[in-house]
């Protein structure tokens, strides 16, 4: 149990949901290690939501919103992480999701299903019907087709670089949240949010719900036509290096 004062709680109280997610087999080994990397990356960005990564959920909302076939890829560490923000998003905006595991396993891919129903996610696409990518090393490459697939905009959080590079290579939109500003996936996504995974979920609820109800395509096509990726990470880059150089010993 972590104690709503300590000083870590907000972070210790996403270590215990991983955690938990393990526990239940919702999370990978492997995620334990990658959520460290994030935190590290999190502790040097100030564990707080920058402009830049507000302006960028902003744009990703507004791709989702105009997209024809808009798609929420999840593998276990957005799952136990975030399934509570997913249904409340999902539901405002009638975006389906994907399970899509780097480390695949069918037990896996079920009770990741399972868990996200039981959160509130009503459409969750499990990828058994699946057509595998070219130029993916990994299990990533299985898609369903109804999915990931046949959408134009996908958005994957924690998305793995070789995926990245070949949803953009077919044309697709690819949205990501990602703490590393330096990733492969963070440099080849179309927009990238350099923010927490539960914070940026948060923020796109916000913003979907700003737009619930309204037609304003223009607005959003404009604010997508304002937004230069590269400049957005080096925004991050920079608040990295100022924290840095303001440390006095
Ligand atoms: O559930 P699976 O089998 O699909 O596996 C999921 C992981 C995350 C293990 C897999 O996709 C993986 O190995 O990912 P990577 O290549 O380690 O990339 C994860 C990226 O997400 C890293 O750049 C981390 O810095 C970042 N990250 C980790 N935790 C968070 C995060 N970004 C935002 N919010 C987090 N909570």
């Amino acid at each position: 149990m972590v104690l709503e004062g300590h000083p870590r709680y907000k972070s210790l109280r996403l270590r215990n949901k991983l955690v938990d997610g393990y526990e239940k087999g919702i999370t990978s080994a492997h995620g334990l290690i990658a959520h460290g990397r994030g935190e590290a990356f999190d502790y040097l960005l100030g564990e707080q939501t920058s402009k830049n990564a507000l302006d960028a959920t902003n744009v990703a909302c507004a791709y989702l919103l105009t997209a024809r076939h808009p798609i929420l890829s999840v593998n276990g560490n957005t799952a136990a992480l975030a399934s509570e923000e997913i249904a409340e998003f999902c539901a405002i905006t009638s975006i389906p999701v994907e399970v899509n595991l780097f480390h695949r396993s069918v037990k896996r891919i079920n009770r990741i299903a399972d868990y996200l129903h039981a959160h509130g996610v009503v459409n969750v696409l499990a990828g058994f019907d699946f057509v595998k990518l070219d130029h993916i090393s990994s299990d990533r490459a299985k898609v369903d087709k109804h999915g990931i697939f046949k959408a134009d905009v996908v958005f994957a959080p924690l998305e793995d670089g070789d995926r990245a590079q070949a949803l953009t290579r077919l044309g697709k939109v690819v949205l990501t949240v990602d703490l590393n500003p330096l990733s492969r996936t963070a440099v080849t996504s179309t927009v990238t949010i350099v923010d927490e995974v539960t914070r940026a979920m948060k923020n796109l609820i916000s913003f979907a719900k700003r737009f619930e109800g309204k037609d304003d395509q223009d607005g959003l096509d404009t604010l997508k036509a304002s937004f230069d990726n590269v400049q957005n990470l080096k925004t991050s880059y920079v608040i990295i290096q100022q924290r840095l150089q303001s440390l006095t010993l």
